[in-house]
């Protein structure tokens, strides 16, 4: 008999801020147990495969330190000494402790914090109806996608593009800013059918050998941070040598004219002093983008977290615009279909009760916002009271020294629900143990992809853990905060929210467990018009329009942003003081600061990194596996240098986002980072640092 048989499988979504939502096969051991988690086959872009950290999820959602019971602080802020007490009590001194800082305060005095530890429409958004009823301090998502979309938006009008299954006919995959081995395998696996089938080419733009780079037939390497001058030395090639398609140009974009006046100067010499790669390489990588048609662009967000990441993401997206690339099946580009949804959120987020004139705070500048910032509170009041749900602000957001001091408040309360014991957890005055995925029911989109996709609740819940929408009902009740969405089941708001977006309704879910949204050809591939109102490509940016994200308007330095696309040479340069430049980029088995407590992946990632060119160690007299300390204005952090070459002289790379006390004095990555804010719209600038770097004095 084969075992294998016997056990029972349920199909779900992977919930984790990943661009592939993977369709999901779980196995089901018991109502309490899952076994092996697999892709699920018959989904046309999951196609079956899924990272090695979810096909192990059985380590996370059984991991015997799940926070299982409410609890509340018993030591010192930080410390993680807690004491079980009862779901009443906690949700009572929560309540009591916002109500205290409204009536002291006013409403705003207290801010729902969240993010995207979960993609789940219901769990991950129904923390703003709580906000609107009770008209609380609003947060701007800036950390990931402030940046990129404002650069995209700015060209194409609109954060959509062509389908990704169409790689599969494509001749050239050119993964400019983005490691999908490690942030998104499906893109992989697309890939590889394109080479199988018809020998297509993969092109890779990073700024180290990442694994996608590996397999790579074209490899560039670049500085951080210069991106648009690549960019731009590639477009001064395309119309030098008759590449760019001008009835293309004259028909779908604004000033091609002006944009090949102003590349003149931008030569592949100019672009190679900037950006580090050689010239031969350039003008190669642009003849072959010049003479290839169907070129797809599949433009990851890494490259867009610097400082100018906007100005970047608008010169690279400016590519196809030049070849006419989008008018092939298998060209064009795609950043996120995110745009592609246009869910209506009104019960979801109780849009119907929120008041307008709201302050909205940056959530990246959450440190700054708790230190009292005048900038960040607006003219409001004080921040005294919080509830965090899905992140992990004490590791993931930048200056995290400004974090820590903010969150040691004594006179600031603070609720976080969580899975586990995160640093943010460390500093909860009340905490309160969340579900997973398979444990509620949830609806998800795909933001690399065009699905929409149903979670549903497959095992049961251990101990005493609830999920984000009944804590939010609860402190409803406690708080007077009165919307019909907190009366109603998760399932009955998927299906009035599929129903009232015009999607198909829960029952076709539950049949069929996703549904394929994606748009036709010609919108996909914007040839029945770009996003804006005059139908075209934009190589003219209107930053201001292309902030459309920031409540608040436009942010930092953006009256220098450039017009056309350029060098946009607001980076934080390396100097004397700080001679190299650092990234922080993803590691393969954790996702942001989750998984960083599955042993698996601890074992694969093995221990804080810091990869460095040889040149670079032999000049600082270090030798491989030294315990390096790195410094930036913002503060100081403890690794271990490893060689690599695989990078140019200059940069260092630290993968990962490890948990901070794996980093002595608890200092983790994000103390290097900082959060001012760059234009237009703010966002994570997590691989804009300049930084020193020295041997770690024994002690
Ligand atoms: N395993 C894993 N998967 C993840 C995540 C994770 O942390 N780990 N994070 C998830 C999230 S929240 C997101 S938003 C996505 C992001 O996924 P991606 O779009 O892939 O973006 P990043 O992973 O941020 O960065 C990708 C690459 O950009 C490179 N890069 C950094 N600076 C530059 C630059 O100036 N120029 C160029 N050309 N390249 C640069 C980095 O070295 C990195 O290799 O991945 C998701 N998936
Ligand atoms: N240095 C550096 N920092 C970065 C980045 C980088 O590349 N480098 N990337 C940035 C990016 S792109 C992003 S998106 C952010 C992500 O930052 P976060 O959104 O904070 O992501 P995570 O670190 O994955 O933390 C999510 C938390 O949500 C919890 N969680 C998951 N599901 C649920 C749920 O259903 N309910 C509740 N209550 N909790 C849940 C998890 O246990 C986890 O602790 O990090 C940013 N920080
Ligand atoms: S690749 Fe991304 S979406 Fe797919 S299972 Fe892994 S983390 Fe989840
Ligand atoms: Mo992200």
């Amino acid at each position: 008999m084969n075992i294998q048989t016997n056990i029972k499988t349920g199909i779900s979504v992977c919930p984790h801020d990943c661009p592939s939502a993977c369709a999901l096969e779980v196995e089901l051991l018991d109502e309490n147990t899952i076994g092996r988690v697999r892709g699920a086959k018959d989904n046309t872009y999951t196609k079956g495969v899924i990272c090695e950290k979810v096909a192990r999820y059985a380590e996370r959602i059984h991991h015997p330190d799940r926070l299982l019971y409410p609890m509340k602080r018993s030591g010192p802020k930080g410390s993680g000494q807690f004491e079980r007490i009862s779901w009443d009590e906690a949700l009572d001194v929560t309540a009591k402790a916002f109500l205290k800082a409204e009536a002291d305060h006013g409403s705003e005095s207290v801010w729902p914090y969240y993010y995207a530890g979960t993609m789940g429409l219901v769990m991950r958004d129904g923390i703003e109806r709580l906000r609107h009823a009770k008209s609380y301090s609003g947060m701007y998502g800036t950390v990931c996608i402030a940046l990129s979309w404002s650069g995209y938006y700015a060209g194409a009008g609109r954060i959509g593009g062509v389908d990704p299954r169409e790689m599969q006919k494509s001749d050239l995959i050119v993964v400019w800013g983005g490691n999908p081995v490690n942030t998104q395998v499906n893109v992989m696996t697309h890939i590889s059918m394109a080479r199988k089938t018809r020998g297509a080419k993969l092109a890779c733009v990073d700024i180290y050998e990442t694994d996608t780079m590996k397999q790579a037939d074209i490899k560039v390497l670049i500085k951080p941070g210069t991106d648009g001058a690549l960019a731009c030395g590639i477009m001064h090639v395309l119309f030098r040598d008759g590449h760019a398609n001008w009835d293309y140009l004259n028909q779908y974009t604004d000033h091609p004219k002006e944009l090949e006046a102003h590349l003149s100067t931008r030569t592949p010499e100019w672009a190679s002093a900037i950006c580090g790669a050689c010239v031969a390489d350039i003008e190669a990588f642009a003849k072959l983008i010049g003479q290839t048609l169907k070129t797809f662009f599949r433009i990851g967000y890494g490259f867009a977290r610097s400082r100018n990441g906007a100005a970047n993401m608008h010169a690279v997206t400016s590519i196809p615009a030049v070849t006419g690339a989008w008018l092939h099946e298998g060209g064009g580009a795609l950043h996120s279909n995110s745009g592609s949804y246009k869910w209506n959120k009104t019960l979801i987020e109780g849009k119907d009760v929120a008041k307008g004139g709201l302050r909205v705070m940056d959530q990246a500048r959450v440190g700054e916002a708790l230190l009292g910032n005048p900038h960040d509170l607006q003219g409001g009041p004080p921040v005294k009271a919080m509830l965090i749900q899905n992140t992990n602000p004490l590791s993931i957001a930048p200056d995290q020294n400004k974090v820590k001091q903010g969150f040691a408040r004594e006179d600031l309360f603070v609720c976080v629900h969580e899975q586990f014991m995160t640093e943010t957890a460390k500093y909860a005055d009340v905490l309160l143990p969340a579900t997973m995925f398979l444990e509620h029911d949830d609806i998800y989109q795909g933001g690399g992809h065009s699905h929409i996709l149903l979670g549903p609740e497959l095992v049961k819940r251990p101990g005493e853990c609830r999920t984000n929408h009944e804590v939010i009902r609860e402190l409803a009740k406690r708080l007077g905060a009165e919307h019909r969405g907190f009366e109603m089941s998760p399932r009955e708001i998927i299906d009035e929210t599929l129903k009232s977006s015009n999607r198909p309704s829960l029952d076709v879910l539950d049949q069929e467990n996703w549904v394929d949204v994606m748009p036709d050809f010609e919108t996909a591939h914007f040839l029945n018009g770009f996003g804006h109102p005059d139908g075209k490509y934009h190589f003219k940016a209107d930053w201001k329009a292309a902030a459309f994200l920031s409540p608040t308007g436009q942010l930092g330095p953006y009256a220098d942003l450039p017009e056309f696309p350029d060098h946009y040479a607001t980076i934080e340069s390396a100097n004397d003081e700080y001679p190299f430049r650092l990234a922080t980029s993803p590691a393969r088995t954790f996702l942001n600061s989750t998984f960083n407590e599955t042993p698996s992946s601890r074992k694969r990632e093995g221990r804080p990194t810091v990869l460095v060119h040889p040149d670079d160690l032999v000049q600082l007299g270090l030798s491989d596996g030294d315990k390096v300390r790195i410094g930036s204005a913002r503060g100081q952090v403890t690794l271990h240098a490893k060689s690599h070459t695989g990078q140019l002289q200059g940069t260092l790379i630290a993968e990962g986002l490890w948990p901070n006390d794996s980093h002595e004095d608890g200092c983790g990555i994000n103390t290097l980072t900082g959060a001012d804010q760059p234009a237009p719209a703010g966002g994570g600038a997590y691989h804009d640092n300049r930084v020193w770097m020295r041997k770690m004095n024994p002690r």
